[in-house]
């Protein structure tokens, strides 16, 4: 007699289709995180972090500039976390690219699953959760990653992507350039030195779109769980449904950004490169039952052949021993990107000391 096998459970291809099949209404247990992943302690003071004045920071008045570098120092010495308004990107730019990413996810899961990347350096990657082969708790989140610099890509589909990425991101990379500018200054060192030493000219943008769809039960699951990022850099727009937390004092903070300005916050190799002296900051995406929410991150890096340590400046004396070792961002990248997502993790990996 044939004997049957129950069919085994489908990975889902996105969360999008998942959210959207016939009768769903309660969360697998595969995206059911644990209740307190994070120490779940929030903020009771209403907290808002610190804004950045772009025309400010790139004025030709000198005292303007340096009084901006200082509030750009301390910004990222006691939140790694700022708001950056008047950086000039046009508001109806920041909403075509929303719009884009928008349509691309509505596409069939046979389109975008054209765009499945096998390996975390595809220059376009469509996929499920952070890293679907290793995540062992799925996020309620689908993405698409596409490099766009130092060589450009675009997915062939919606028709108008292409322009749309091309222009956004050739402004936003103007706008990380002067920042990474300001930064450098405000460490103590050239105002270019990030800009030659990590050959900015060849540096790594990406644009990682993310699809969050209303979730069933969104206090059981995660959009993205607590984490920082790689780059030096990352910039962050939303289609305005609120989302971001970050972890200030130990405690966790709901961002509620001005419209249409960028959430900046500092990655790890700015921290590697300031020797600590600014530290990357966890944050994470949390959902909800009502809205879908897009983000759109797009973090700067050095260029991928680029051995990143901290700036020999800042380390000369014996008191400032280099408390990382210098790796090559690719492999970096390679191994953050490779992996569970898991808080900052991958940076006690360059790490000198246990700490
Ligand atoms: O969706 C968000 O607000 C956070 C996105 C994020 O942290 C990321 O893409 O690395």
């Amino acid at each position: 007699m044939a004997v049957t096998h129950p069919s085994p459970p489908q990975k889902p291809t996105s969360v999008k289709a998942l959210a959207e099949s016939p009768g769903f209404s309660s969360l697998p247990s595969v995206y059911t995180f644990p209740k307190h992943p994070n120490g779940e302690v929030f903020s009771d003071t209403k907290e808002s972090i610190p804004t950045i004045d772009f025309s400010l920071l790139t004025s030709s008045n000198i005292d303007e500039r340096s009084k901006t570098i200082q509030e750009l120092g301390k910004a990222c010495k006691d939140w790694g976390f700022f708001m950056v308004i008047n950086h000039g990107v046009p508001e109806s730019m920041m909403k075509a690219i929303i719009d884009a990413c928008g349509e691309f996810f509505e596409l069939t899961e046979g389109e975008k699953g054209e765009y499945e990347g096998k390996y975390v350096l595809d220059p376009i990657r469509f996929g499920t959760s952070f890293n679907a082969s290793v995540d062992k708790i799925l996020c309620w989140r689908d993405y698409l990653k596409i490099f766009q610099h130092p060589e450009f890509h675009s997915p062939r589909r919606p028709p108008a992507f292409r322009e749309i990425a091309r222009e956004y991101s050739k402004r936003v990379r103007q706008v990380a350039k002067e920042i990474l500018r300001g930064i450098s200054e405000s460490l103590g060192l050239e105002d270019n030195y990030i800009d030659e030493t990590l050959d900015l000219q060849n540096g790594l943008q990406v644009l990682v779109a993310n699809f969050y769809p209303p979730c069933p039960q969104p206090e059981l699951a995660m959009g993205l769980p607590a984490h920082s990022d790689h780059g030096l850099l990352t910039l962050l727009i939303q289609n305005q449904i609120g989302g971001l937390q970050v972890q200030h004092n130990g405690k966790w903070v709901n961002i509620d950004p001005i419209p249409n300005s960028f959430l900046a916050n500092i990655g790890d190799h700015i921290e590697i490169l300031s020797n600590g002296k600014y530290n990357s900051v966890l944050h994470r995406a949390v959902v909800n039952n009502r809205d879908v929410r897009i983000s759109i991150a797009m973090p700067h890096g050095p260029a991928l052949d680029a051995v990143v340590g901290p700036a020999s400046k800042l380390v000369e004396d014996e008191r400032n021993p280099p408390e990382y070792r210098a790796m090559k961002y690719k492999e970096y990248l390679e191994l953050q990107q490779g992996s569970m997502l898991n808080g900052k993790s991958c940076l006690d990996i360059v790490r000198n000391k246990v700490i």
